[in-house]
Parts: structure tokens; C-alpha cells; sequence
């Protein structure tokens, strides 16, 4: 290769210079996107595995049509790092995920190249479906792409909107990114109607052309497949199998996810250095609690929709592998399928993210609550996420299920609280959820074991002046704002129900004030709602997550700009002294 073609590679930062550069040194362009996302995901961590795989599928979309008139929809976005590279972000893909910086996944604030922000799984058909429709009734040119992995074939949005394509004959086309991975292993029928030749039926009798199956490294076959899909007047199928993590080898091996998202490592001298944080998780210690139960009750089961890995049940699931139950990327499948164990006599554990739980709330409702039924779920990454960003905060659970009859929602705060709210919640029976953060256990000494109902006392002066009540490990920073006052600080615990009696005394001082890392709805609410049935009027202010989406950012760094850190709480306390 010569010194100007190096150049040339080197300077490609927009679409249309990829389509410019000569077809021999697009192999090389992928090389260096390769780099650049294994150097970037080293340096800040990120979607590294399912980004790898996606370059040839990238370079070929951009190759064959013109972004922004023709609309290139990720499903997720996550796979899209060569993307972001190849639309002029490449100078700042080093702020990946952080404060400020390029979004975790696609942000059309960010660039005209990302027709749609996601975040959640299995809309870009759906997508794909409606902007192809608008401009059918626009009579506006320009071809519409979905580009969804095989995965996303788990979930049921995707086969609502082919089929809705399929019947009205719509062209646009989807591109299947077919690794045969979701983040673990892909499961259900999908991974042998895609691997033993089904596919073709199966999508020609939904309506739609199919081309392939493709080898998705291939830039020529996937130049010409997409450029046929492209002409066609029918929607179109392209097929292309990839390898997840390709390029990077130790992405290559992991056999659980083949580096589907990895925090920050150094790659030296063909060995992978990685940071490990060496403490236990919420959701590790909700796990080994969990574990210790179903070795004692063979009739608990855990259902997770596709986060084996994130909700740490892959030792779970090695234990257990008849129990322990990945449903794909189908949040409302999880829910009414843990109905359905539940009425047979099991009892089902949901672990679910509270962001994805939002797919799943009118089968909460209906399936769960309503009739009744013992499913306990577990509500990860509860609150701020961080890397993530807006589409994965765990914002709303709170606010969106208070209201919900026959729930019980409670948050634990200690490691000790994790085994023993399950084992009230497997007592009690009837609908739960215990809601708990991406974050590590906190390493402070728990207060005595406390397997009741009702709210705790964390700290209790003579005669405070304040009371913070809190609900889960915001708990702490309310402690450590109460230091040195005559604060006391209620953990709440129990959201529904409410211990009314606890509030009382609480209110009794003369000024409330509630914490909550959630959007306003939930504990502070309930707080305010109790007092006035109850007739009390302490002096009361609520501190929640703003009304606003939460981006991407340092969790610690977010709670301090929003007053949810100690600091914030005691300035909060402070004022609320000072109108009282
Ligand atoms: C509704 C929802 N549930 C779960 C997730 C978490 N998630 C992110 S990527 C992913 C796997 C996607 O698999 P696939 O579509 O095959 O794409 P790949 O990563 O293999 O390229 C999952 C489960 C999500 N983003 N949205």
C-alpha cells in the first residue's frame, strides 16, 4: 500500500468519502476502524463486541446509500461505533459515554447520520416501517434501512412491524446482523431458523425478498445484496452472518459474550489487563441470596429477558439449568410467562432492569397484579445508570407502579436486606418487587436484621428538628448529611405499603424531607399523600430526579449536580430549616 493510499484511509471521516475511496482499500479502512474501536473501547469501555463485528456491514451500508436522505435505523445502537467513526465523530470518539461526550448509542442531536436514538432493543423495524410509510405519502425519495441483530428477532416488536411490512408490500429493507448472540448465547427458535437454511421461507412468507444467507465479512457480496435490496419495489430481507468481537481476540474467545460490552482494559503483549472491581454488586448479592433459595425450594425459577450476564445468573444458570430461564429480548413475555409459572404453583423470581421493566408494566398489571400472583421482581440498575445514559436510567418504576393494587415495592439499602426482603417477599406470596441500583454494596456495618414490614430507623436523635426519610441506598447519603445534626433519618424500605405509623412519628418534628433516586411520583408522593389523609402538615420538601432525561455521565458526579449527594441533602435540609 502506498504512503497516499495510507493517507487516504486515514481521512475518511464522512460517508461520502467512503464512498469516494477505491473498492482495494476498503479492507484497510476496516482494519483501522478496528482499531480505533478496540483502542477506544480499551481506553473508556464500551460495546466492543458487537461493534467489531459490525464494521464490514457498516462500510458496505455507507457505500451503498446516501445517509442522511436514505435513513440508516440501529436497532439498539450499540453496534454502531464504525458508524459514529465514519460521521465525523471521530476526533471526539474518545468522550464515548462520558459526561458531555459522544452518546453511548445513536443520538440525532448528535449527528444527521443517526436517523433515530434507541437505546431499547427491537424498534428499528418499527422505525424502519414508519419512516418508509411517511415517505410513500410524502413522495419523497430515499431508501429506509433497519439493521437488527439476531437478537432482536427474540422480541416481539420486530415481528409486529414485519409483519405489518410484509402485508402492505412496503420496500425498505432489513438487514439482519446474524452473530447468533444477544449478549449471551441467542436463545429460542430464532438461533436454528437462522442457522439451518429456515430463513428463507420463513421471511418469503412474511412477504418480503430474502437475499442470502451472506458471509456479513464480505464486502462485495454485501455491496451487491444491498444494492439489489436497494432497487427493489418490494420489502427486502438481507441476511448476513457475522462474527461478534471479530478482530480483537479476546473478544473473539469469551465464549459467554464474545465481548459484547467491556470496561476499560489495557491490551498488552497479546494479554488483557483489565480493571475488576473486586466487590460484590446489588445485583451479584441478590444472585447468592437467591441461590441459597432455590436450593432450598424446588419451586423457585429465575426469568430474566436476555440479562443473564448483567443480572449475574450465569453461575445461576450453570446450578440450576432447568430453572433458570433467558427468554430473549421479550420483557413482556418475561412478565406474563412469570405469571403463568406462578398460577401453575412455582415461584418465579423476574430479574429485570427497571428501564426494560417499562415494556413489561400492563402485564405487571394485568397478569401479575390483578389475579394476584407470587412473582417477585427484581428490579436492577434502579435509579442513575451512567455510561448509558438516557435510555437506561432507572428512573420511573417508582412513580409507575406505586399505584398499582396487590404490590408490595420495597428497596433494600445492606446486603443483609437483599436475602431478607426475598425471603419476606417468598413468605408473604402476592406480587413484589425489590428495587436495587448498578452500584456496589456499601461496606458499612448493617443495622440489626430486620425481616418486617415496616420502615427503619438509621438514625434516631431525642429531638430533631428534620427527619429525612429515604427509600434504598440513597439511605446512607441522607446519613452522612445528618452528621453532627438533629436530623434523624427514616429508611422508608416499603414504598407500598407505607408505614404510616413510622411517618408519623417521623412528621411529628415538624419538617420532612424525602429523598428518592427516581422521577417525582414515587416515595415523596406517597409521603405527602399519607400526611394530608393523615391530617399532618410537617414543613416538606421532596427531592427527586429532575423532570427531565438523565444523558450520559459519572453517576457520583450527577447526584452531586442534581443535590442528591450528601452534600445536596443537607443543603436541602438546610433550607427547608430555614423556611420552617
Ligand atoms: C428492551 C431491551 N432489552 C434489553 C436490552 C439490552 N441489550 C442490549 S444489546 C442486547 C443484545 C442485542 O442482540 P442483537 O440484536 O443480536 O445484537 P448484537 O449485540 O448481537 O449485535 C441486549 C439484550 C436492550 N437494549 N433493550
Amino acid at each position: 500500500m502506498t504512503e497516499s493510499d495510507l493517507a487516504s484511509i486515514a481521512a475518511v471521516d464522512s460517508p461520502a468519502e467512503v464512498r469516494a475511496l477505491p473498492e482495494s482499500l476498503l479492507p484497510a479502512l476496516c482494519a483501522r476502524l478496528r482499531e480505533e474501536i478496540i483502542s477506544v473501547c480499551g481506553a473508556v469501555g464500551g460495546h466492543l463486541g458487537a461493534s467489531l463485528g459490525a464494521v464490514e456491514l457498516i462500510v458496505a451500508l455507507h457505500r451503498v446509500f446516501h445517509s442522511p436522505r436514505d435513513r440508516l435505523l440501529f436497532d439498539v445502537g450499540h453496534q454502531a461505533y464504525a458508524h459514529k467513526l465514519l460521521t465525523g465523530r471521530r476526533t471526539s470518539m474518545h468522550t464515548l459515554r462520558q459526561e458531555g461526550g459522544v452518546a453511548p448509542f445513536l443520538d440525532p442531536t448528535e449527528s444527521a447520520h443517526d436517523a433515530f436514538g434507541a437505546g431499547h432493543a427491537c424498534t428499528a423495524v418499527s422505525l424502519a416501517h414508519g419512516m418508509a410509510r411517511a415517505r410513500a405519502l410524502q413522495q419523497r425519495a430515499g431508501h429506509v434501512v433497519a439493521i437488527v441483530g439476531d437478537g432482536a428477532l427474540t422480541g416481539g416488536m420486530t415481528f409486529e412491524a414485519l409483519n405489518a411490512i410484509g402485508g402492505e408490500g412496503l420496500p425498505l429493507t432489513v438487514l439482519v446482523n446474524d452473530n447468533g448472540m444477544s449478549i449471551s448465547q441467542n436463545v429460542g427458535a430464532i438461533p436454528a431458523l437462522l442457522a439451518e437454511g429456515g430463513a428463507r421461507g420463513f421471511f418469503e412468507a412474511l412477504g418480503f425478498t430474502y437475499l442470502g444467507p451472506l458471509d456479513g465479512h464480505d464486502l462485495g457480496a454485501l455491496v451487491a445484496a444491498l444494492t439489489e435490496a436497494r432497487a427493489s419495489r418490494k420489502p427486502v430481507v438481507v441476511h448476513a452472518r457475522t462474527q461478534k468481537g471479530r478482530g480483537f481476540p479476546p473478544a473473539e474467545a469469551d465464549p459467554t459474550t464474545r465481548g459484547h460490552a467491556m470496561g476499560p482494559y489495557v491490551w498488552r503483549e497479546g494479554k488483557l489487563v483489565r480493571a475488576r472491581p473486586g466487590h460484590k454488586t446489588y445485583s451479584e448479592g441478590f444472585a447468592d441470596a437467591l441461590s441459597r433459595w432455590m436450593e432450598a425450594d424446588p419451586r423457585i425459577v429465575a426469568v430474566t429477558p436476555a440479562m443473564l450476564e448483567g443480572s449475574a445468573l450465569s453461575g445461576l444458570k450453570a446450578r440450576f439449568p432447568t430453572r433458570v430461564f433467558d427468554v430473549g429480548i421479550a420483557e413482556q413475555h418475561a412478565v406474563t410467562f412469570s405469571a403463568g409459572l406462578a398460577a401453575e404453583g412455582m415461584r418465579p423470581v423476574c430479574l429485570i432492569y427497571s428501564t426494560f421493566l417499562q415494556r413489561g408494566v400492563d402485564q405487571v398489571i394485568h397478569d401479575v397484579c390483578l389475579p394476584e400472583l407470587p412473582v417477585i421482581f427484581a428490579v436492577d440498575r434502579a435509579g442513575l445508570v451512567g455510561a448509558d445514559g438516557a435510555t437506561h436510567q432507572g428512573a420511573f418504576d417508582l412513580s409507575m407502579f406505586r399505584g398499582v393494587p396487590n404490590l408490595t415495592m420495597a428497596a433494600p439499602v445492606f446486603a443483609e436486606d437483599l436475602s431478607a426482603m426475598l425471603s419476606s417477599a417468598l413468605e408473604a406470596g402476592g406480587a413484589w418487587m425489590l428495587r436495587f441500583p448498578r452500584a456496589i454494596l456499601p461496606e458499612v456495618p448493617a443495622p440489626p436484621p430486620d425481616d418486617g414490614r415496616g420502615a427503619r430507623w438509621l438514625k434516631q436523635v431525642g429531638s430533631p428538628c428534620l427527619t429525612i426519610v429515604s427509600l434504598g441506598p440513597l439511605g446512607l447519603a441522607a446519613l452522612e448529611a445528618a452528621e453532627g445534626e438533629p436530623w434523624s433519618v427514616l429508611d422508608a424500605r416499603f414504598l407500598r405499603p407505607l408505614d404510616r405509623a413510622a411517618l408519623r412519628r417521623a412528621a411529628a418534628c415538624g419538617a420532612l424531607l424525602t429523598v428518592e433516586e427516581g422521577v417525582a411520583g414515587g416515595l415523596g408522593a406517597a409521603v405527602l399523600e399519607a400526611l394530608s389523609d393523615e391530617g399532618l402538615q410537617p414543613v416538606t420538601r421532596c427531592l427527586t430526579l429532575p423532570d427531565a432525561f438523565v444523558r450520559h455521565g459519572e453517576v457520583h458526579a450527577q447526584r452531586a449536580r442534581m443535590g442528591l449527594d450528601a452534600e445536596g441533602i443537607r443543603k436541602a435540609a438546610q433550607a427547608l430549616l430555614g423556611d420552617a
